[in-house]
C-alpha cells in the first residue's frame, strides 16, 4: 500500500469504484474516464508501480484476471473486439503509478486508435 497511490486507496475500500471482479490478489473496476462502454482496468491488489517491479506468482494472477475478463467485458456490452494493454512509464502515458491493464472494448468502425498507432 502506497499512501498518495489513487489505485491503493481504491483497493482499501477508501475511495469507490465500480468493481467487477475481485480476488485476494488482483482487483477489476471500470475506468472512471472510460475510452469505450465498459473501459475496465485490472490491477494487482498490492502496490506496484512498473509491470518489472511485479513478481513471477503476481504477474500470473493478474494475467490470468486478463484473459479471463476480457472476453466477459466485450459481452458484457457486446464488442467486436478488444484493446488490452499497459502505458508503463510516464513517457508511455501512464498517470496513475501502480500497475492496470487496460481492457478497452471495441466495435467495427469505432474509429478509435489501435495499439500501434504510437508514432503514427
Ligand atoms: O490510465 C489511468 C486510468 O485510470 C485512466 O484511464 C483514468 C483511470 N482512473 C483514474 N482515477 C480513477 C478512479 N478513481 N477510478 C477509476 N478509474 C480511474 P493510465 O494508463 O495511467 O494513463
Amino acid at each position: 500500500m502506497s499512501d498518495d497511490c489513487i489505485f491503493c486507496s481504491i483497493v482499501a475500500g477508501d475511495i469507490p469504484a465500480r468493481t467487477v471482479h475481485e480476488t485476494d490478489d488482483v482487483l477489476a473496476f471500470l475506468d472512471a474516464n472510460p475510452l469505450a462502454p465498459g473501459h475496465t482496468l485490472v490491477i494487482p491488489k498490492a502496490h506496484a508501480r512498473h509491470v518489472g517491479d511485479l513478481d513471477d506468482d503476481l504477474a500470473s494472477d493478474l494475467f490470468a484476471a486478463v484473459t479471463d475478463l476480457t472476453p466477459r467485458v466485450q459481452d458484457a456490452v457486446d464488442a467486436d473486439a478488444a484493446n488490452v494493454g499497459i502505458n508503463d512509464g510516464e513517457a508511455a502515458g501512464q498517470e496513475v503509478p501502480h500497475v492496470h491493464v487496460h481492457v478497452i472494448p471495441r466495435f467495427e468502425g469505432d474509429g478509435g486508435a489501435p495499439l500501434h498507432a504510437v508514432g503514427g
